[in-house]
């Protein structure tokens, strides 16, 4: 007779560490830097167990792609057990699924795991039990691992059934969450909701921290804990979550990154009477900017709180600035654009990787443009302007337009909602990529405007 104890647990949800993957970075990077970067993922993960230890929790769960690729490194596999390791003698299991990056493989792994580490089976969904000291099942974990890179069962969710719910149930899964998406495990957001009995769905896969619901039964993505490209930006982690059955269940998000990539906006005619007129000027703003980083620190993704006190543990920024604004300097900034990316990318290389957390210039973009009338007086005095402003709007909002649009577009775009197979020769389109695109239209077709009518 299995006694159950349906009372409060606490675990750590994790997924996609992408063991032994590199945060790409541009630039020669100094050796102490780059040995920063080489050790990212490593860190990241051994980040998540100290937590573990920390805060003293039931168990572990990872959601798939613990590993990079399907050729596990033995330098990563090594690693992580030397990490489980340190939880096992915590008395602290390790509940885990493949993903596709890693999938399960038939052949014996090279190396032993260690015997709190449990991973469950790619044949069908599995369920483990989860014990206390006395023996008695505190909570269950279900799941199934890929056996290939690609999980395509439409109906796998409904094989997450349960007798009752007498004991907290987690399930894993590594998934799109697309139910038109028949590579990485095809399920819609209502699909999970309405499987009885889980309570907390662990997802994997997307590598943006989510919580798509906050209420039993949570749906939540951890993210990556170390991003490695600018599409993966801002400050991963990992979720520390807390059941208790006379509450709402309590999830506080644990900042992992050592090394945190972000893209940064300087605007130059932020202030209109500080506009930049030189370089120099302008590399003093973006390193205002860099301070604000410094001073502030980076932002807390999925509108979460970070646990008091677990900010700071950031070695340093990646950055790629993005200089935009008008400003008369535009003239000269497009005329030498290369030499003016380089000679500041260099500059503040230098001025930036020495401060604590250092801050390392991946690239400057630099995408300013004339000083212009105000956009008001020009509608104002000319009907063309209001014109150009309707055409605009339209195709801002209007569906049959937009689609006439993405048809002239040209074939270097693409639209892939598929992020692991996308075209490396096409440009990705998202919809903030196309409002970017009208509203750099609009802005040309003004300025073009504008010069146009020659001198007042
Ligand atoms: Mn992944």
């Amino acid at each position: 007779m299995i006694s159950y104890v349906y009372d409060s647990i606490r675990f750590i949800h994790a997924a996609d560490i992408h063991l032994g993957s590199l945060p790409h970075v541009s630039g020669e990077l100094p050796e102490e830097l780059n040995d920063i970067i080489k050790q990212a993922t490593y860190r990241a993960f051994a980040r998540i167990c100290k937590k573990a230890i920390d805060y003293n929790v039931d168990f572990l769960v990872l959601s798939g792609d613990v590993y990079d690729r399907e050729a596990r490194s033995v330098k990563a596999m090594r690693f992580f057990n030397e990490q489980c390791e340190r939880l096992q003698k915590n008395s602290i299991p390790v509940y885990t699924i493949t993903g596709n990056h890693d999938p399960l493989r038939e052949r014996g792994e090279l190396l032993k795991l260690p015997e709190n580490v449990h991973v469950i089976g790619s044949e069908q969904v599995d369920i483990r039990e989860v014990r206390n000291k006395e023996g008695e099942v505190i909570a269950r974990i279900l799941g199934r691992s890929y056996k290939e890179r690609v999980l395509s069962d439409r109906e796998l969710f409904k094989h997450f059934n349960l007798p009752d719910s007498g004991v907290w149930n987690i399930g894993l899964l590594h998934t799109q969450l697309d139910p038109n998406n028949s590579n990485y495990l095809p399920c819609s957001l209502d699909d999970l909701r309405a499987v009885d009995n889980i309570h907390y769905w662990a997802l994997g896969h997307i590598h943006k921290c989510r919580i798509l619901q906050h209420q039993w039964p949570v749906v939540a993505y951890s993210g990556i804990p170390q991003g490695r490209d600018f599409g993966e930006e801002g400050l991963g982690g990992c979720l520390l979550v807390e059941m208790n059955p006379h509450r709402a269940p309590e999830i506080k998000f644990l900042p992992l990154s050592p090394v945190v990539l972000e893209r940064v906006e300087v605007k130059i005619d932020e202030d209109p009477d500080r506009i930049p007129g030189n370089i120099p000027e302008l590399e003093e703003l973006v390193l205002r900017k860099a301070k604000n980083i410094l001073d502030g620190g980076p932002v807390i993704p999925g509108g979460l709180k970070a646990v008091e006190g677990e900010i700071g543990n950031i070695e340093g920024y990646i950055i790629q600035w993005v200089i935009t604004g008008r400003g008369e300097i535009h003239q000269q900034l497009e005329e030498q654009e290369e030499e003016v990316r380089q000679v500041l990318a260099d500059s503040l290389r230098q001025r930036l990787r020495y401060e604590k957390p250092f801050i390392w210039t991946d690239s400057v973009l630099i995408r300013t443009g004339n000083q212009l009338p105000e956009l008001e007086v020009l509608k104002d005095n000319n009907p063309v302007f209001r014109e150009v402003e309707e055409v605009i709007n339209l195709c801002l909002t209007d569906r049959g337009m937009r689609e006439k649009l993405l048809e002239e577009i040209g074939q270097v775009w693409e639209i892939n909602p598929d992020h692991e197979r996308i075209d490396e020769t096409r440009i990705q389109l998202d919809d903030d990529m196309i409002g970017a695109i009208i509203e750099q239209a609009r802005q040309l077709v003004v300025e073009k405007l504008v010069e146009g009518r020659g001198p007042k």
